[in-house]
C-alpha cells in the first residue's frame, strides 16, 4: 500500500492542497505576513472556528501558536506545523491487509450519503491493484439502488458482488460472502452497509448483528471497521463518528469529500477526540480519488505550502 501511495500520493495530495487552500490557505494565508500577535492570534482563532475545528482543537492551537507570540510570520508557520504534526501523526496509521487473515473482513459503516459505497470501489480498486483478490458484500439491502450502484462498481473495478434481493438479511449477505470468499480462496471481503440516519437505533441493531455474524464465522473478524466521514459535514460528522465508534469500535476512519466546500477543520477534530488511525482521505468520486492519509502531506495542504 505505501508503494502505490508513493505513486499516486503526490498528485493526490497536490490535488488536495489545491482544493483546500484556492489559490492561498484559508488558515494561514495573509495572516502570518508579519510578527505574530494578539490581532493575528484572535484572527486565527476565527478562521479555526468557521471551519469546524471546534473549540477544543482551536484553543489548543491558538495555545500553541501564542507560546511564539512577537516571534516572526516562520516562527509561527513552525509553530503550527509541529502542533498540527503532534496532533496527526499518531492517526496516520495506514490499513494493514495482514494476509494471515483469509479472507480479510473490511466491514464499511456510516451515515447515508458520507461515501460507504464509493469508498468500497475505490479501495478495492487499490487493493486489486496490489494484487490482491477482492469480493464485495452487498450488505446495504435497505434500497433496490444500492445494490446496483456496488455492482455497478463491481463492474467498473472487476470485483464480484455478493448480494441478495432488496429486503434480505444485511449480515446473512455478509455471511453468504465470507463463504463464498473461503470456498474461491478471496483475500479481502469489503462489505457495504446501509447507513440511515444515526439516530435511528434500528440501524446500530443492525450493523452490531452483522457485526456478530463475521465475527461467528472467523472469531478474529471484522478485521476493520471502517466507518466513512464526510468532511463537508463539519461538527456533525464528529457526532456521528463518536456514535458509531462507541457502539461499533471503528478501527479506521475515511474522510470523504475533501474537495468540495469542505476546509478539512472537522478532520483535526476528529483526531483530537477519537484517535483513530486515518486510513484514508477522499477528493472525488473517481476511482482513483482515494489516498492513503499522509499527515505531514495533509497539514502541507492546510498551511498552503511544502505540499507536493
Ligand atoms: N465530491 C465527492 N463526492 C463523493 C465523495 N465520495 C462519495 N461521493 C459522492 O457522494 C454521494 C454519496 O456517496 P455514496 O458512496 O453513495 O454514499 P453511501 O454512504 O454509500 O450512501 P448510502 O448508501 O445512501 O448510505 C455519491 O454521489 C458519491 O459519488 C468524495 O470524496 N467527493
Ligand atoms: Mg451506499
Amino acid at each position: 500500500m505505501a508503494d502505490s501511495n508513493a505513486r499516486k500520493g503526490n498528485g493526490f495530495f497536490a490535488k488536495l492542497k489545491e482544493r483546500l487552500t484556492k489559490s492561498r490557505s484559508w488558515l494561514t494565508g495573509s495572516l502570518f505576513g508579519r510578527a505574530i500577535d494578539d490581532e493575528t492570534l484572535e484572527e486565527f482563532e476565527e478562521r479555526l472556528l468557521t471551519a469546524d475545528v471546534g473549540v477544543e482543537v482551536t484553543s489548543w492551537l491558538v495555545e500553541r501558536l501564542r507560546k511564539v507570540k512577537g516571534g516572526s510570520a516562520e516562527a509561527g508557520t513552525e509553530a503550527l506545523r509541529t502542533a498540527l504534526l503532534e496532533l496527526l501523526r499518531p492517526v496516520q496509521v495506514p490499513l494493514e491487509i495482514d494476509p494471515s487473515r483469509k479472507p480479510f473482513v473490511i466491514l464499511v459503516v456510516g451515515v447515508n450519503g458520507t461515501g460507504k459505497t464509493t469508498t468500497i470501489g475505490k479501495l478495492g480498486h487499490r487493493l486489486r491493484a496490489e494484487g490482491r483478490s477482492v469480493l464485495f458484500a452487498a450488505g446495504d439491502t435497505f434500497r433496490a439502488a444500492a445494490v446496483e450502484q456496488l455492482q455497478e462498481w463491481g463492474r467498473r473495478t472487476s470485483i464480484g458482488v455478493v448480494s441478495q434481493a432488496p429486503g434480505a438479511d444485511p449480515a446473512a449477505v455478509v455471511h453468504d460472502a465470507l463463504a463464498a470468499a473461503k470456498a474461491r480462496g478471496i483475500d479481502v471481503v469489503i462489505a457495504d452497509t446501509a447507513g440511515r440516519l444515526h439516530t435511528s437505533k434500528g440501524l446500530m441493531d443492525e450493523l452490531e448483528k452483522i457485526r456478530r455474524v463475521v465475527a461467528r464465522f472467523d472469531p478474529s473478524a471484522p478485521h476493520e471497521v471502517l466507518l466513512t466521514v464526510d468532511a463537508s459535514q463539519g461538527q456533525n460528522a464528529l457526532a456521528q463518528a463518536t456514535e458509531f465508534h462507541e457502539r461499533l469500535g471503528v478501527t479506521g476512519l475515511a474522510i470523504t469529500k475533501l474537495d468540495g466546500t469542505a476546509k478539512g477543520g472537522v478532520v483535526l477534530a476528529i483526531a483530537k477526540k477519537l484517535r483513530v488511525p486515518i486510513r484514508f482521505v477522499a477528493v472525488g468520486e473517481g476511482v482513483d480519488d482515494l489516498a492513503v492519509f499522509d499527515a505531514e502531506q495533509f497539514i502541507g495542504a492546510l498551511i498552503g505550502e511544502r505540499a507536493a
